[in-house]
């Protein structure tokens, strides 16, 4: 299971290798440092299981599932036949009044995985889309309660909610946010949970800093629960650098978020769909949010898809009105989008076939001790980890923040392991079909290039 077969992939680099752009100018890529790139790019050609290739054909094992999304590994069977066909069989339908049977049935198959209650299902087209969704859901849903003064957003620092304008204001990281002016009005963040003093080296998740959960009455007795709409966190935040929540930390939010009549949003872009040990982080942390947003996983990282899940009554103080009204005014042109629903579709059936979505904890242990066998090697000043997500914090070079762990990103590329780096931070994410000698290869890898370079 999972092999990669060696003469597909030896036709296919000739091809691939003619594939190399011949310019690369016109493309300016996102999130990517740009002019380091176009001076030593690093392509990817081909997929499977859980390595890439590059057009020259050199294998790189996926350490970070393409980039936290592609959970059953590369070019699974199944999706890439729902794909195909789904293309040749009806290319789009139009998601304002009118609909195509795969949306509802992947919106019955999705509430079946999703933690009891959340039954409603809102379909955007990236993890950006699903948060803006979530957040006027949220507005909306107060203001036909009638109460309409609840509108202001809260966040958390070190948070990462996508890249639109809601989400870059709930998010809390400064890199992403100084650029934009004052972003949207009305919102503000609690304290974000890391504290290395504390927890480094924790396994699993860290003994102290339940209590900062209280930073919320902070902002309730500054703001009035009366104006304050909902609050989002990731269970866990991935793109900050894979912080956990402290034991007991997400039960307190949920507590005072009922007290006051706040709304809990739980960000799952990147938990969901199996990342921490169950389908969502909600189930393995035991905790119930009001709404959840996910993209990623849904499609396997096929096709672009993102969803918002929410309570029946959530969903339900909208429908009222005359009944040929429509109820929320809000929704994408490719939202429910027969590809994705296809996509997702095929993906739903391999995780279940192949029991993906608690995988993770199955491997935990394994991943685990992997990781854990980097303290002590130079520069590793904290290692975090759950399900199969794990953090690698390097100490930062003086003065030249984030370079250290791109150094090391750039070598383990050159090495053959793709990994993902967030300011000092080493960010694991493999496939759910990881197998510990795929595991062992990313450690020691890291391990290597950290001693050749201290
Ligand atoms: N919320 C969370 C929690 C995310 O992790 C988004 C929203 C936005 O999703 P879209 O589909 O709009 O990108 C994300 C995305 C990284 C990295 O390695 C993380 C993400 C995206 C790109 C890179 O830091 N997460």
């Amino acid at each position: 299971m999972h092999k990669d077969d060696p003469a597909t992939l030896a036709a296919s680099s000739a091809a691939a290798t003619a594939a190399k752009p011949p310019s690369m100018d016109a493309y300016w890529m996102p999130f990517t440092a740009n002019r380091q790139f176009k001076k030593a790019p690093r392509l990817l050609a081909k997929a499977q299981g859980m390595h890439y290739w590059t057009p020259e054909g050199r294998q790189i094992l996926d350490g970070v599932a393409g980039l936290w999304c592609v959970n059953a590994g590369h070019a699974r069977p199944k999706i890439v036949e729902a794909i195909a066909a789904q293309a040749a069989e009806m290319d789009f339908a139009p998601p304002f009044n009118m609909a195509h049977p795969k949306a509802f049935e992947l919106a019955e198959r999705l509430v079946e995985l999703t933690p009891a209650g959340l039954n409603k299902v809102f379909f955007a087209n990236s993890g950006s889309e699903a948060v803006e969704t979530a957040l006027k859901i949220a507005i909306g849903y107060h203001r036909a309660r009638g109460e309409g003064a609840r509108t202001r957003l809260i966040g958390r620092e070190r948070g990462y909610h996508g890249v639109n304008f809601g989400g870059t204001t709930v998010g809390g990281i400064v890199g992403n946010r100084k650029t934009f002016g004052p972003l949207l009005p009305g919102t503000d963040h609690i304290r974000h949970t890391h504290d290395l003093a504390r927890n480094a080296f924790a396994r699993g998740l860290p003994e102290h800093g339940a209590e900062l959960a209280e930073d919320l009455e902070r902002l309730v007795a500054l703001h009035d629960a009366s104006t304050i709409a909902a609050v989002i966190v990731e269970p866990v935040a991935g793109s900050t650098g894979v912080l956990l929540p402290p034991k007991g930390y997400l039960k307190r939010l949920r507590e005072i978020c009922d007290k006051h009549g706040i709304l809990l949003i739980f960000d799952e872009v990147i938990t969901g769909f199996g990342r921490v040990g169950s389908p969502f982080a909600a189930q393995q942390f035991d905790v119930a949010p009001d709404m959840m947003t996910v993209a990623k996983g849904i499609t396997n990282g096929c096709v672009p898809m993102g969803a918002v899940f929410a309570r029946q009554a959530i969903h339900d103080v909208f429908m009222t009105g005359p009944e040929h009204l429509i109820e929320f005014p809000h929704g994408y042109t490719y939202s429910a989008h027969p590809l994705a629903c296809a996509a997702a579709l095929g993906t739903l059936d391999t995780y279940a076939e192949e029991g993906l979505l608690t995988r993770a904890a199955t491997m935990a242990p394994v991943f685990e001790n992997a990781l854990h066998s980097l303290r002590g090697v130079p520069h590793v000043i904290d290692v975090r980890n759950i399900g199969l997500v794990g953090g690698i914090e390097l100490e930062p070079v003086a003065g030249q923040p984030g370079k250290r762990a791109f150094d090391v990103f750039l070598e383990c590329w050159e090495r053959g392991v793709l990994i993902r780096t967030t300011g000092d931070t080493i960010a694991l994410s493999p496939p759910l079909i990881v197998e510990s000698a795929h595991i062992d290869q990313m450690v020691s890898t890291i391990a290597d290039v950290l001693k050749k370079n201290a």
